[in-house]
């Protein structure tokens, strides 16, 4: 108890015609409305028991409305061209993580061998454990999305996902499937597990997409 200290809240105290603006300046821009920095943290959330899966079982797969259906194992997909992710993460539960670093392979590298058709859409992204997610074709190219085995500097921890998870950081993290076995796509919007259970189609933590509605 610290009663003289003034409490933490008075800054935030809206001021007539200056709402927002005081809020603002105390706010890290790189924290979306409703978030707060897990700073040291990352929570795991799955709806799963963590997968015993080895990299030697690891495959991932691209069919669908595709030219090219194809899959690829734990050292094809190593023997592509590496790329990384630098920055933030921001899960619909109201944490971010900023500054992170997930090594692996971009997903524009494994669509561009699979050469998605003209009527090609969207995606579900769907999990070795059974989980799925939907997503825009267009959030998942362009260089939005990765497949990542690296977690700043050592591999993936299974319980994050590892040996391989697929990562899409510009929306809420529940798009980003763990243990990612693969991704169809398709001509329309095929909700995954929690955009069936109530979530945003969609995601993005800036228009706060929380669910369904938003
Ligand atoms: N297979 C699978 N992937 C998943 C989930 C899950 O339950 N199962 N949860 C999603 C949700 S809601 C979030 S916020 C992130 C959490 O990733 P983390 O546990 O590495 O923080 O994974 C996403 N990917
Ligand atoms: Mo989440």
């Amino acid at each position: 108890m610290t009663p003289d200290v003034p409490a933490p809240t008075a800054s935030y105290e809206p001021t007539r015609g200056f709402t927002g603006r005081a809020r603002a300046a105390d706010r890290d821009p790189r924290l979306p409305p409703g978030q707060y920095d897990a700073r040291d943290g990352w929570p795991v959330l799955s709806a799963e028991v963590t997968p015993r899966l080895t990299a030697a079982e690891w495959t991932f797969r691209i069919d669908g409305l595709v030219a090219a259906p194809r899959t690829w194992t734990w050292d094809e997909a190593h023997a592509l061209p590496p790329s990384e992710y630098r920055g933030d993460i921001h899960c619909v539960t109201s944490w971010s993580k900023f500054g992170v670093r997930f090594g692996g392979v971009s997903l524009d590298t494994f669509l561009a061998a699979a050469r998605p058709l003209p009527g090609a859409s969207h995606v579900v992204a769907y999990s070795h454990t059974g989980y799925t997610t939907s997503l825009p074709l267009d959030d998942v190219t362009g260089g939005k999305a990765w497949i990542v085995w690296e977690y700043e500097d050592g591999p993936l921890p299974a319980e994050h996902g590892g040996p391989a998870r697929l990562i899409v950081p510009h929306l809420y993290f529940w798009k980003s499937a763990k243990w990612i076995a693969g991704l169809r796509l398709l001509d329309r919007d095929e909700p995954g597990f929690w955009e069936q259970n109530g979530y945003h189609h969609r995601g993005d933590p800036w228009a706060e997409e929380r669910y369904a509605g938003d």
